[in-house]
Parts: structure tokens; C-alpha cells; sequence
């Protein structure tokens, strides 16, 4: 019967699998999943407690990364994690497991707002509506989510916590002895009785309150600071360096950012680089984004050096203290404080002029070259662009080790926010360097001996010659000499000596930057912060939390232009003076205070700092989560010493910035003791992503990919021809397929197996909407060897299956088992599918053990029709916590076939061996066997012909 004419079909076989049967099967088994809380895992203890005999089995904790709640809607890229996460949570459920598996919105975010600042409207009512529009079109899908767990970060039983966090991180210090965070209280008893010396000198009991709250300030791991800071008045906020693109400009948006004084929060992340490195190894992470994170922290481990300038010093940091002889000149940052100092007022005699960059004094040359410097931006001025500009100070510092005056440079290719701000440059042997001196005429000089042919007289050179493997040459002082030792040791050698005399010592460097943690923006947790008459800033306490965001009139950051970098933010809570200034008593002991609020809001990264916490106990209100819930689901075990999530699964571009602060507040809360897992994912793993089909016209433009006609290789729209290109699926490039529409055509279930026998999880692939139909005739042969189409009967026989299908089916399930616990969701298809055209080929009725376990096998991957054909197979309970198959390993094991074995061609053994055997393998097993050793009685062997697996003829000698 054809299959192209469904209509016709539809008459003759009337009980067949079609999209309708789908939608009404999918439809109730969804609504009788919800009812029954099918998927609600138990927790030990409280509100969500359930089945102990649940309980006591080993835990799975599941979870993707949760979506931001756009309003456009989710197309068919964006469930491919969710299906592969709830693929693998339901084949953890069937094994064992007690599973926890659910998704919340990570609502707070500037597309709502931006919509706000446009229209006025409130982005919680955008924003809910957007999150409503998710939840059905996923409920659609069939993820076994514990719905219950489920919550927005934008609900302030929710954000309460995320500002109790901040409390806690604002009232914590780092103790570098202990490594670890300690209660600010500790810190100030420590102050109090002399243990540990006040900085500046004086005694605790002599500072003021703001003296006090200064000094703690330089200690709180969540401070207030001036430093300077990415602004980015485009969007009228500030910008976290993770946010801004490498060539300066924000991330979302795309707007010029400037650096900018203001008055900010920051999070003293870096107090944290050692520990967050070091327990990279203990994660299971792909080793790409280790690497990332890696590079992000940037530890490196070098010197700093003191260059002696008019009785002072200019302290550089250096990774290759081993080449200080061959440092011909410095560089301090254009910003770099000392700098007017040691500016003289006049050029010294005799000053180069492509040094001066034609002013008339260092003064002039200095400020002209710092307002050139401002405008552009840390990467900007990092690029390894070959032109290096800069101007001479007019100053002269003194080389440590050989003496020598060396000329004071500014360069904007030294940045002032790393090491010291200050470098020592060694042209011969640091491409930048290289290239500013050959600009400025300085002097290269050779001190690592050149592993290729250019000799040691570097004035020749055409680049650098950089090495970390070479001889140290040309590198002798008074009372120390480096020649001919390597690298490391040069290394070892000069830093003891610099220690010795006082001039530097080795030094560990992180380019990790504390975290700038606040955004001048409406849509985000208010920070649980009040300042006092003196500007001193007080935490709220826990009783006055949630701190619910106020309404406003207007949403919109001050007006602004995008382009000037002087214009500075006015935060639209800062317009609500009813909320602003308040009285409160804070329960400190003051009594009833007038405060000023806090009026800028936390950065869209709070939120997702801890929400695998909140799933785990969600209806908590007396505390952030109870800790043996928490040791439950999260706690240390074998092979995970730092607990987490048991998988994490997200697209890779989160590799530092949510990665990393969700680290960070990990490892706060553990060292507070609140929670026993300082890590929060154990293991990650990157989906690839669904690309799509881009068809562009003759001008370039995006056209539907709907309307698009394909004739021998070629696209047509129109009857214009258009190109075609590999590209994102997206409502701008009109190639959008939306999952209700597959799910319409097809049903829910084909939809999950197209996703997931697209190709490998990790791997990025095109969606193809005319192959999705073969994930639909695998569910309808499925059905088929179970339901009789035409009567609606179901067909199983209660016969033992035959030698043949035990195979097939052992090996299917073998290899499903092991596919789906290794996430290799399309291989476990294949051999689903290879299974069921076993059975639809033998033609008889599928024996009913055989067709339960082909149920139970996919069950994992398309539920609905599981759990439809798991009830007319005669079972009354959800095929959801099932047992999952077990292969029998008998049938597992390939059949053997009989080789005969022949000597001076009589037949003398008889092996059975593997039908996949090679000739190697099987001479080897030949020439071995007792009964061939004793027919050969010694004698040598002339030839062996093999023809495997069948046949093995010994010539002797
Ligand atoms: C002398 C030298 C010789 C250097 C040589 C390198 C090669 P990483 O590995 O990234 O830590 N440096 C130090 N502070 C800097 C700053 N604020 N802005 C720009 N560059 C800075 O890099 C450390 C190296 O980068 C340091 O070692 C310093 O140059 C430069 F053959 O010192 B080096």
C-alpha cells in the first residue's frame, strides 16, 4: 500500500500510526504524566520528601542550562539539550536512579527591557508571557521535568536568596592563610584585639565608623570601588570584561565601550584564581573549556623587579626575569601613576625626535599621548598590531643588573590593569617589544642564544627570537652571570639573586579581574545594600529580603549618547525617592536610621550563580537550601571529591563567564559551610548546535526556506534561482522551524528521535525537515509489530523467540544500554532501528518478551508510544520506572563458525571461532591447537594457507 496516499491508507488500515494517532496519544499520556507526578523526584527530607525506597537508590541530577524566556519562542535548534538531557534522565530512571530532573527560566535580561524602555510596558508581564509561551511549546516535547522544582529567577522568593548570597559574599573576607572565606566578624575581632595589625597602623578602637568600613572594605568579598570600568553608555550601563567583545564593544548590542571612573561592585573572584585552577582537574569537563577557563584565570608565574629611578623604584612584573640583561628600555601604562613624577620638565640633551613625537616638552608629549591612549579599548590596545606607538617620559630608570640607564617609555601596549602596570622591555627576544624598538630606533640585544642560523647580533634581526628552551648568553653582571644555563635555571638563578639583594622576588600574576557586579539597569535583583548618613554601606538583614524591585515610571537608563564616553548613568531606580530613602531599623543595635537604598541592580549572571541549589529544595523559606537535601543530590562521592551536578549540558559559548562566577559562588557558600560541594558541576558536556539551511536571493537577501523548490541540485524561489549556505536557524534568516510544527506534521516522538539520530550530540549539524519522515516510519514499523493496523489488535505471540531474533535483540540492547549512558543518542537509534526491521522481516507475529523490550528500549527516547504500546501490551503501571533491559551476555557473544584445520591435507581439528576472525589471528590460533602441534610432531612448517574464518591448510617442511 502506498504510503503517499494517506487518505487511502487512512481506509484500510485505520489503526496505523499516523500524526493524529500521535497528538492524541502524546496529549493524554502528557496530561496523565502531570496528574500522576510521574516525574517527581523524592527528595530525603521536606516538602518534596517522597518514597524512601526511592530515596536510598543511587541519585542522578540531571540538568541543562537553563533558557532565557525570549519572546520570539524556542525553534527546533533549541531543544536539542533538553531532549538529550531528558533522553538520558529517563534511561537513568530505568536503571536504577533516582532521578532529578527539571528547568527553570533565567529570567531577568535586556531584551525585555530594552522592550520596556520602548513600549512602557513592564518587562514581568513580557517576560511572563514569554515564559508561558516556553513552557507549553516544551511541554509539547514530553521532557520528564519535576515541574514542582521549577521557578524564574525573577521571582522574589526566588531572588531573596540570590540577595542573601550577595549578604553573605558582602560579609565574608578571604583568609589567605587559611585559603578560604571567613565572616567579616572574624576579621574585625582579629582588628579588635591586636591579632592581626589594622592597615595604616593605628588601632582599631582610633578609626572612625568610615575609617573602619574603608579598611573592611579592602577586605569584603563584595566591595564598592572607583576603579575604572567598561561603560558602555549605548546601553547605559557598565560592563563586565567578559562582556565585551575583542574589539571593544559590547557584547549585546554592539555599542562603542569606554573606560570610565564610577563607583561600582565588584567581587573579589580573584582571591579565588588558585582554587578555581585547581579544581579544574577534578571536574569532568571537556578539556576545551578547561583550557578556556584556564586562560581566562591566567596564572603566570614570573618576577617582580625593581628598577632603581631617582631614589625610588619602578617595579616591574616580568615572566622572563631570565633575560633582564637583554631589557634595553622600559614601558610603564600611559596611565601608570608614577609617571608625571619622574616626567622632567625639559627633553634631556640630545633626545631623539622620533622619541618626543615632535612636542616640545615630556609634559606635552605625555598628556597628548595618554588622551590618544583613552580611546581605545584593553584589546584594542593589546592587538598584535605590527605598529607600536608611544612617547618617550624624558626619564631614565637603572637596569638592576648590569647598571646601565635604560630610557622610560609610555606605551599603550602595556596596560595598566596587569602585573604592575609596568614592563621591562627585552626587544630581542618579545615580538612587541621587537617591534617598538625597531620604531624607536632602541637598541636589540641578544641575550638567548638563537636556535636557527641569524647569529647573535640582533641589529640584524628581522623579528624576534623567542624561546623557552634555549641558552642563556650575553648575560653577565658583576656578581652574577646567567651564561649557559637554560632557561628554567637562568630563571631560578637570577630570582634568588634579586631576592638576595633586595630588588625583586617570584611572583605569581592572574589576568582574572574581579567580577563587576553591578549594572545600571531596572531589570535585576536589587542589591540588599542601604547607606548611611556617613556613606557607610549596611546589608540588609534576612528579614527585610526579598528586596522587591520597586515600580517605576520610566525604565530607561538617563538618555544618553551611545558615542560619549563622558556622559555618566542615572539608574531608573534611582528615580523612585519613595523607595530610595527610607527609615529602617536594622537590627544592629542603631534603632530606626534614614538609609538611601542601593539603586543599581545585579548583573544578569547573579541568577544562574545557584540554581542547581534551588531545584533541589524549592520551596525553602527558612534557608538557602537544607543541607542534607543538599548532601543528597550534591555532596562528594566517590569519584566526584568536589560533588556537582552529574551532568551539565550546555552550549559552549558559557565556557568563563557563567561557568566561572557559578564556581566562585560555590565555593563561597561551601567555605560559609552552606553547602559540601565546592563545585557546582561535576560533569559538562557542550551540545553541538542545529544549524540551517540559509537560501539568499541575487542581492544577498535571506529568503523563506519554506518556499524554496529544489530541481536537479539547484534552488529555486519564485522561480529565481538562490544560493544556498550552511548558517543559524533564526527568524532573521527566515529559516525558522518552529517544534510545534514538526510536532503537528509528525508527533512529538518523531520530533525527539529526528533531534537525536541527527549525528553525534557534541557535534553541530543541519536540519533537514524532509528526513525527519524516517524517524516517522520507525515509529510506524514500531507500531506496526506491535498493533494490528487494521483491527487496532495488538499481534504479540506468546511464543519463545528464535535463536536468531535472541540475538538480535541481546545485541540491540547491549549496545542501547551502552550507547545511551555514553550520550551517543544516535548510534542507540541505529541499533534500535536495526532491531525492529529484524523483527518486521521475520513476518510472524513479534514473540511478546522481544516486543516488551523493544518498548522498553526506546522508551527512553520517544515515551509517548512507549508508554502507549508498554498498556495494550497489558501493563498497567508507567513504562516511565520500568527496569531497563539487561542483555543476556550468551547472546551477546558473535556466533562461532567451525574451521576445519588440515595437515599434508588431512583434516586433523576442528575449531570454532569468530566469523569476523582475521587470517593472522586464525593461522596463530591454528598453529597453537594441541591436536595440530601433535600432527606436526616437530617438523618446521613449510607454508600456511588461510581462508579465513573457514579453512587452515599446514604445509610442514
Ligand atoms: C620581559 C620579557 C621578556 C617578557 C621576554 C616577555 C618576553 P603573561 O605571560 O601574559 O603573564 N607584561 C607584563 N605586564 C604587562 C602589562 N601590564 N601590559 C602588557 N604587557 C605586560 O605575560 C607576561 C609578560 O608580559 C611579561 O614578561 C611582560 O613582558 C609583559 F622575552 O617581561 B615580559
Amino acid at each position: 500500500m502506498s504510503e503517499t496516499n494517506p487518505a487511502a491508507a487512512e481506509v484500510a488500515a485505520p489503526h496505523r500510526y499516523t500524526a493524529a494517532v500521535a497528538a492524541e496519544i502524546e496529549a493524554r499520556w502528557q496530561d496523565f504524566w502531570e496528574a500522576d507526578g510521574t516525574y517527581a523526584a523524592p527528595n530525603p527530607k521536606g516538602d518534596l520528601a517522597g518514597d524512601p525506597g526511592l530515596v536510598a537508590k543511587p541519585k542522578k541530577f540531571i540538568m541543562d542550562m537553563f533558557p532565557y524566556p525570549s519572546g520570539a519562542g524556542l525553534h527546533v535548534g533549541h531543544p536539542l539539550g533538553y531532549i538529550a538531557t531528558d533522553v538520558f534522565a529517563r534511561f537513568q530512571r530505568m536503571t536504577g536512579h533516582n532521578v532529578l530532573h527539571t528547568l527553570g527560566f533565567d529570567a531577568f535580561g535586556l531584551p525585555a527591557e530594552q522592550h520596556a524602555v520602548q513600549t512602557g510596558e513592564h518587562p514581568r508581564v513580557t517576560t511572563e508571557a514569554a515564559i508561558n509561551n516556553m513552557k507549553s511549546q516544551l511541554r509539547r516535547l514530553g521532557l520528564g521535568h519535576d515541574k514542582r522544582r521549577s521557578f524564574a529567577t525573577i521571582d522574589p522568593d526566588y531572588y531573596k536568596w540570590t540577595q542573601w548570597i550577595f549578604v553573605q559574599i558582602f560579609n565574608s573576607w578571604y583568609d589567605d592563610v587559611a585559603k578560604k572565606a571567613r565572616p567579616i566578624s572574624e576579621l574585625v575581632a582579629r582588628f579588635e584585639c591586636g591579632e592581626r595589625a589594622v592597615p595604616g597602623g593605628r588601632s582599631w578602637d582610633a578609626l572612625s565608623a568610615a575609617e573602619r568600613a574603608d579598611v573592611l572594605g579592602e577586605y569584603r568579598l563584595a566591595y564598592a570601588s572607583d576603579a575604572p570600568v567598561n561603560w558602555c553608555p549605548g546601553l547605559g550601563t557598565v560592563l563586565a570584561n567578559e562582556e565585551v567583545t575583542a574589539d571593544g564593544r559590547s557584547e549585546r548590542g554592539n555599542f562603542p565601550v569606554f573606560k570610565a571612573k564610577l563607583r561600582q561592585w565588584n567581587m573579589r573572584i580573584t582571591a579565588y584564581a588558585d582554587r578555581l585552577l585547581d579544581d579544574l582537574n577534578e571536574l569532568d569537563w571537556p578539556e576545551a573549556i578547561k583550557l578556556q577557563q584556564r586562560n581566562w584565570i591566567g596564572r603566570s608565574e614570573g618576577a617582580r623587579v625593581d628598577f632603581p629611578i631617582d631614589g625610588e623604584a619602578i617595579t616591574v612584573f616580568t615572566t622572563r626575569q631570565d633575560t633582564l640583561f637583554g631589557a634595553t628600555y622600559m614601558v610603564l601604562a600611559p596611565e601608570h601613576p608614577l609617571v608625571e613624577k619622574f616626567t622632567p620638565a625639559a627633553w634631556p640633551e640630545g633626545t631623539h625626535d622620533v622619541w618626543t613625537g615632535g612636542h616640545a616638552t615630556p609634559a606635552e608629549a605625555v598628556a597628548a599621548y595618554r588622551a590618544q591612549a583613552a580611546s581605545k579599548s584593553d584589546v584594542e590596545r593589546q592587538a598584535e598590531a605590527k605598529d607600536k606607538t608611544g612617547v618617550f617620559t624624558g626619564a631614565f630608570a637603572t637596569n638592576p643588573v648590569n647598571g646601565e640607564q635604560i630610557p622610560v617609555f609610555i606605551a599603550d601596549y602595556v596596560l595598566m590593569g596587569y602585573g604592575t602596570g609596568a614592563i621591562m622591555a627585552v626587544p630581542a627576544h618579545d615580538t612587541r617589544d621587537f617591534a617598538f624598538a625597531r620604531a624607536f630606533e632602541l637598541p636589540v640585544r641578544c641575550v638567548v642564544e638563537p636556535s636557527d642560523d641569524r647569529g647573535t647580533d640582533a641589529s640584524t634581526w628581522d623579528d624576534a627570537f623567542v624561546s623557552y628552551d634555549a641558552k642563556i648568553v650575553n648575560s653577565h653582571g658583576e656578581d652574577v652571570s646567567l651564561d649557559g644555563l637554560g632557561v628554567t635555571d637562568a630563571k631560578a638563578r637570577i630570582t634568588e639573586w634579586l631576592a638576595r639583594k633586595g630588588i625583586g622576588e617570584g611572583t605569581v600574576n592572574f589576568r582574572l579581574r574581579d567580577w563587576l557586579f553591578s549594572r545600571q539597569r531596572y531589570w535585576g535583583e536589587p542589591f540588599p545594600i542601604v547607606y548611611d548618613e556617613d556613606g557607610i554601606a549596611h546589608s540588609l538583614p534576612e528579614s527585610m529580603l526579598p528586596l522587591e524591585l520597586p515600580e517605576v515610571e520610566d525604565y530607561s537608563p538617563r538618555t544618553f549618547d551611545p558615542d560619549d564616553a563622558d556622559t555618566s548613568p542615572e539608574t531608573p531606580l534611582s528615580r523612585n525617592q519613595d523607595w530610595v530613602d527610607v527609615t529602617l531599623d536594622l537590627g544592629d543595635g542603631r534603632g530606626p536610621r534614614p538609609y538611601r537604598r542601593e539603586t543599581n541592580t545585579m548583573p544578569n549572571w547573579a541568577g544562574s550563580c545557584w540554581y542547581e541549589l534551588r531545584y533541589l529544595d524549592p520551596h525553602n523559606s527558612e534557608k538557602l537550601v537544607d543541607p542534607e537535601i543538599e548532601q543528597y543530590w550534591m555532596g562528594p562521592r566517590a569519584g566526584q571529591p568536589h560533588g556537582g551536578v552529574d551532568l551539565y549540558v550546555g552550549g559552549a559559548e558559557h565556557a568563563v563567564l557563567h561557568l566561572l562566577y557559578a564556581r566562585f559562588w560555590s565555593k563561597v557558600l561551601y567555605d560559609l559551610g552552606h553547602i559540601s560541594s565546592p563545585e557546582p558541576f561535576h560533569k559538562l558536556y557542550n551540545q553541538g548546535m542545529i544549524q540551517a539551511f540559509v537560501y539568499r536571493d541575487s542581492r544577498g537577501f535571506p529568503v523563506p526556506a519554506a518556499e524554496i523548490e529544489e530541481r536537479d541540485g539547484a534552488f529555486f524561489h519564485n522561480g529565481e534561482q538562490v544560493k544556498r549556505e550552511l548558517g543559524k536557524m533564526g527568524k532573521s534568516l527566515k529559516n525558522a522551524v518552529t517544534p510545534e510544527a514538526i510536532c503537528e506534521e509528525y508527533g512529538a516522538d518523531t520530533l525527539r528521535l529526528y533531534e537525536m539520530a541527527m549525528g553525534p550530540l557534541d557535534v553541530s549539524r543541519p536540519w533537514d525537515t524532509r528526513a525527519v519522515v524516517g524517524q516517522y516510519r520507525l515509529l510506524q514499523r514500531l507500531w506496526r509489530n506491535v498493533v494490528d493496523e487494521a483491527t487496532g489488535e495488538v499481534t504479540v505471540a506468546d511464543a519463545e523467540p528464535d535463536e536468531t531474533t535472541l540475538r538480535a535483540l541481546h545485541k540491540a540492547i547491549d549496545g542501547v544500554r551502552q550507547d545511551l549512558e555514553g550520550l551517543r543518542f544516535n548510534t542507540a537509534i541505529a541499533k534500535v532501528t536495526e532491531l525492529n526491521n529484524h523483527l518486521t522481516k521475520t513476518g510472524a507475529a513479534v514473540p511478546r518478551p522481544v516486543a516488551e523490550s523493544l518498548v522498553l528500549l526506546i522508551a527512553p527516547l520517544a515515551p509517548h508510544i512507549a508508554e502507549e504500546l508498554w498498556r495494550k501490551l497489558g501493563h498497567t503501571d508507567s513504562v516511565v520506572h520500568q527496569d531497563f533491559p539487561v542483555a543476556d551476555p550468551r547472546y551477546v557473544v558473535d556466533e562461532t563458525v567451525t574451521c576445519v584445520v588440515q595437515v599434508k591435507g588431512k583434516v586433523k581439528a576442528r575449531l570454532e571461532v569468530s566469523p569476523a576472525i582475521s587470517d593472522d589471528e586464525l593461522e596463530k590460533v591454528a598453529l597453537a591447537d594441541e591436536k595440530v602441534v601433535a600432527a606436526l610432531d616437530g617438523a618446521g612448517i613449510r607454508k600456511v594457507i588461510v581462508r579465513a574464518p573457514k579453512l587452515v591448510n599446514i604445509v610442514p617442511a
